[in-house]
């Protein structure tokens, strides 16, 4: 099964944290089998430095909650500390959507993630390697929920590391 991830940060080397996240999990037996482009964005929340924004296919056989258990792992290796919601961070593993659709509501987990679809940050890479997986609350492509987003408004940009 593939799950797309968020991946997304605005402290230290993002990029090298990413690529040191995608093989711990790749050394626990889930590999990143897709990574889209990286995209320089505003901060959403608080002030605080622009964020580096990507995201990824990663394949595993675990469920959704193992998955998460995996990428908050993930997090805590990589420097991850919380000091305060959407407060800056040196990397946020999301768990954005399951490519078979599959839907979860329980105290740790919401998938799809529920603001996935306002999110020109997650929406604009997701598109980029999943434009035909299907959000199952909105029955919407994730190409038409990225073609929705108001690029002008969110003023986010590609980026190389
Ligand atoms: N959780 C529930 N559902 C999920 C899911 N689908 N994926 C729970 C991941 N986690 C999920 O997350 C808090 C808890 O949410 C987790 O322990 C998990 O059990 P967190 O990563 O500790 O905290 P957070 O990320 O600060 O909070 P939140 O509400 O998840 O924030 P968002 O919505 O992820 O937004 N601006 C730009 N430009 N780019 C960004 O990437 N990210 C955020 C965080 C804010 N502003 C941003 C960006
Ligand atoms: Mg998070």
């Amino acid at each position: 099964m593939r799950y797309a991830i968020g991946v997304g940060g605005n402290l230290g080397a993002v990029p090298e944290t990413a690529t040191r996240a995608a093989r711990l999990l790749a050394e626990q037996g889930l590999p990143v089998v897709a990574q889209a482009p990286w995209w320089r964005t505003p901060a959403l929340g608080p002030p605080q430095p622009d964020y580096w924004n990507s995201a990824w296919l990663v394949e595993t056989a675990l469920g959704p909650h193992g998955l998460l258990q995996a990428l908050l792992r993930a997090e805590s290796a990589c420097g991850r500390t919380r000091l305060r919601r959407w407060g800056p961070r040196t990397l946020d593993l999301d768990l954005l959507l399951a490519e078979d659709g599959r839907c979860v509501h329980s105290a740790v987990l919401t998938l799809p993630h529920p603001r996935l679809h306002e999110r020109a940050f997650a929406l604009l890479p997701l598109a980029a390697i999943a434009a035909d997986w299907v959000h199952p609350w909105l029955g919407l492509r994730v190409a038409e929920l990225a073609a929705q987003i108001t690029r002008s408004t969110c003023a986010i940009a590609p980026a190389r590391p």
